[in-house]
């Protein structure tokens, strides 16, 4: 078992929320300077890469990605265009990945896990399912970043950070004359039954996510009292986490919960989304990509995750509008992200969550006591 105690609750919101103003003020940047800025960083990187790419032509890497399936594709691309390694690249929620690497744990076919809530890697670490790994790149990151690497002994390292919320569909809430919520207690109204989306925890890091904010807002006895009633009004649980959020934006659901950068892609495309940070404190994610334990590739799965971390791979997220917050010093951070300084965090904590004693005992609990109630 791997240490994972963090530091203490405040000092780890502190610190993510300093670095976060630093970045932030980063985002004030023209336009024009980081449009620069960012041909400056990714040319320099490839050319460096290409470099080797003639050396690492005919090698692979088989990559389960947790992020966004467009995201994962650009990133494959990007990185074989680079490096001249062929990406295997498969899209799996969180929850489904940990349970894929386990399962492969005698015979293992990935050899990297890109992104997706960072649970669902520590429970991996803690079951001796990850590969340690200490990547050139760290120098390159966040304080908040550097922190969670090193307490995870490196097993796993940090990408991004994002804030849950709750998503609203204004359209579909005057159409039926529905209030818009501002509080996680709010999504307890009857007059929202069966308006509410949100995945199942089991197979996704975002539903997790939520289940962990829940527990530690409120306790465990009454954060299963809240689930409980929550789940009078949830239509549906999905697998992916993404799919409250893409029904909200069509219409297919009032409410959706997920990450407020996903929801923001949606409101940059015209969809009629709001997203709030709930009155009474969220949870955040911290998006994490690790190297699998006895994976087929073991050399090209470090070059990968060099990769995951660099500048290049988390600016790609400018080009698809999902504004997460990036763990490297030198991507960019958009004025569209949410702003970390002026939500309300609670003391969330990804390490306690991670362990396989918390996770596996809550989603056990879950299944048992809340998606098992008739509706
Ligand atoms: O990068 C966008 C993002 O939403 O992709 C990940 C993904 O939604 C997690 O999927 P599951 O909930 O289905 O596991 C998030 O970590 C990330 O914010």
């Amino acid at each position: 078992m791997i240490n994972l105690l963090f530091w203490t609750t405040s000092e780890r919101i502190k610190a993510i929320n300093h670095n976060i103003r630093h970045q932030e003020d980063h985002a004030i940047m023209s336009g024009r300077f980081k449009a620069l800025m960012t041909i400056a960083l990714i040319v320099p990187a490839l050319i460096d890469c290409a470099g080797h790419a003639q050396a690492q032509s005919g090698k692979q890497v088989t990559v389960y990605c947790s992020i966004l399936e467009e995201q994962c594709r650009e990133g494959a691309a990007i990185f074989e265009a680079a490096t001249g390694i062929k990406v295997t690249m498969i899209r799996k929620s969180t929850g489904e990945v940990y349970a894929q690497v386990r399962a492969e744990s005698s015979n293992p076919r990935g050899d990297v896990w890109w992104g997706g809530p960072g649970e669902g890697h520590l429970q991996a670490a803690s079951e001796g399912l990850l590969t340690p790994y200490k990547s050139p790149r760290l120098d390159e990151l966040y304080d908040w970043a550097r922190a969670y690497a090193e307490k995870a002994a490196y097993q796993t390292s940090a990408i991004y950070l994002g804030a849950l919320g709750i998503g609203y569909n204004t359209k579909v809430l005057q159409s039926k004359k529905l209030p818009e919520p501002k509080c996680w207690a709010d999504l307890l109204n009857p007059q929202f039954k069966d308006e509410v989306q949100i995945a199942d925890p089991a197979s996704s890091g975002t539903a997790y996510v939520f289940l962990a904010t829940t527990v530690q807002r409120l306790g465990e006895e009454q954060g299963f009292t809240y689930l409980k009633s929550f789940h009078a009004n949830v239509s549906q649980y999905t697998k992916s986490g993404i799919a409250p959020v893409k029904a909200t934006a069509m219409g297919e659901t009032a409410i959706g919960i997920g990450f407020m950068h996903d929801m923001i892609t949606q409101i940059l495309d015209g969809a009629p989304v709001k997203t709030i940070a709930p009155c009474e404190g969220t949870g955040y994610e911290t998006g994490s990509v690790s190297i699998i334990k006895g994976g087929p590739n073991p050399d090209a799965a470090k070059l990968f995750v060099d990769f995951a971390l660099s500048p290049e791979a988390q600016n790609i997220n400018m080009k698809l509008k999902i504004y997460s917050i990036p763990s490297n010093k030198n991507a960019v951070l958009s004025h569209d992200a949410p702003k970390f300084s002026e939500i309300k965090l609670i003391d969330y904590d990804t390490a306690r969550y991670g362990t396989p004693a918390e996770r596996s005992r809550l989603l056990t609990r879950f299944e048992k006591e809340v998606k098992s109630l008739a509706k």
